[in-house]
């Protein structure tokens, strides 16, 4: 019989990576992996049920409108912590302000979390993928008190674990604790995240990059010029352009393939779009440990120093030597990245 190993099995397995683990850890990837199967449930029954589909009617912090889905995910997402006890307090792409959890087991925690609850919901009505992305932080503020916003305003190499859940053809939990990366493919029928991509390694080179080229004309000339050299230089026959528009899915499959995904600052938008606390640092911290690299183009992504909950930065993320290359042709081309 094939052995099967369970993420809580996982989980409580290597819990002997931390030397002084209390097991708090563990039970917060639990409490999400919890999460995450409601949120599955739901998102996999999106177009049976009519009623999940579509927008709130709102608008959220960031000025976008709020999908029915995405409000779920966030109200599982924030009970299942809250009632987990395990955490602090929580920084959610769907909240303007943190949420710091008042009883007692949560105030005694160590950690908080910065989350997205549902990225990439515009596709959720045509059935693309979409995924939730996580960020764990030891607070830095004093224990048995509420959580403060310095607590999540950590530069990403801070991180203790990190992690997406990506609702694709499978749904799959992938995430470290900063001593690789592990993938779990949740089994329907038991109900099970399994072991399904221990220890995932990105290719140091793949052929795939990955961007939303109809913003070309809105790129510094630096991207512009790495762009074209993608689509007409040496060895481009050997590229494809591959683009979902889901975060989780573009670098999921680059993270398994080998590609670079590029989310430049714009004329009209100077740090991007991709939120640092909550996109872009999870997503770093585990191409990372992964063997791959994540930069804004002026720094390494884990070290840009949070002012803001929803701050934007923008991102060059994926496989090693892309990712290297892309960096160069910003040092090479004359005009300066930061005008
Ligand atoms: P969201 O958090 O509102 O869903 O937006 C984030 C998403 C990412 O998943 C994706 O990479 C990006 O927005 C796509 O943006 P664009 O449509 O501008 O290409
Ligand atoms: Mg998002």
């Amino acid at each position: 019989m094939v052995s099967i190993t369970t993420l809580d099995e996982f989980i409580i397995r290597n819990q002997y990576e931390f030397p002084y683990s209390t097991g708090e850890l563990s039970r917060l990837l639990r409490d999400i992996g919890f999460a995450a199967k409601i949120v599955h449930r739901e998102v996999n029954k999106a177009g049976l049920v009519a009623e999940i589909l579509g927008k709130t009617g709102q608008i959220n912090i960031q000025g976008e409108e709020v999908r029915k889905l995405d409000s779920y995910a966030n109200e599982r997402f924030l009970t299942a912590l809250e009632h987990g006890g395990e955490c602090a307090g929580v920084a959610s792409e769907e909240n303007e302000d943190f949420i710091a959890f008042s009883d007692e087991n949560s105030r005694n925690s160590k950690y908080v979390i910065a989350i997205d609850p549902l990225d990439g919901s515009s596709n959720i009505d045509v059935n693309v993928s979409v995924g939730t992305i996580f960020s764990i932080y030891r607070r830095t503020s004093k224990m048995f008190s509420p959580c403060l916003k310095e607590d999540f305003l950590q530069p990403g190499k801070a991180q203790t674990a990190a992690g997406y859940i990506i609702y694709g053809s499978s749904t799959m939990l992938v995430y470290t604790t900063g001593h690789g990366v592990n993938g779990f493919t949740l089994d329907p029928s038991i109900g099970e995240f399994c072991l399904s991509h221990p220890s995932i390694k990105i290719p140091s080179h793949g052929n795939i990059f990955s961007v939303n080229y109809y913003n070309y004309s809105k790129f510094s000339d630096r991207v512009k010029a790495y762009l074209d050299h993608c689509r007409d230089g040496e060895n481009s026959s050997s590229l494809s352009l591959r683009y979902v528009g889901s975060m989780v899915a573009d670098i999921h499959r680059n993270l398994l393939r080998g590609g670079i995904f590029l989310y430049p600052k714009t004329s009209d938008s100077p740090n991007g779009k991709l939120r640092l606390l909550y996109e872009c640092n999870p997503m770093a911290f585990i191409v990372e440990q992964a063997g791959g690299a994540s930069s804004s183009g002026t720094e390494r992504t884990l070290d840009i120093q949070p002012t803001e909950l929803h701050q934007r930065a923008p991102i060059y993320i994926g496989s090693y030597n892309m990712v290297s290359k892309f960096l160069n042709f910003l040092k090479d081309t004359k005009e300066p990245e930061e005008e």
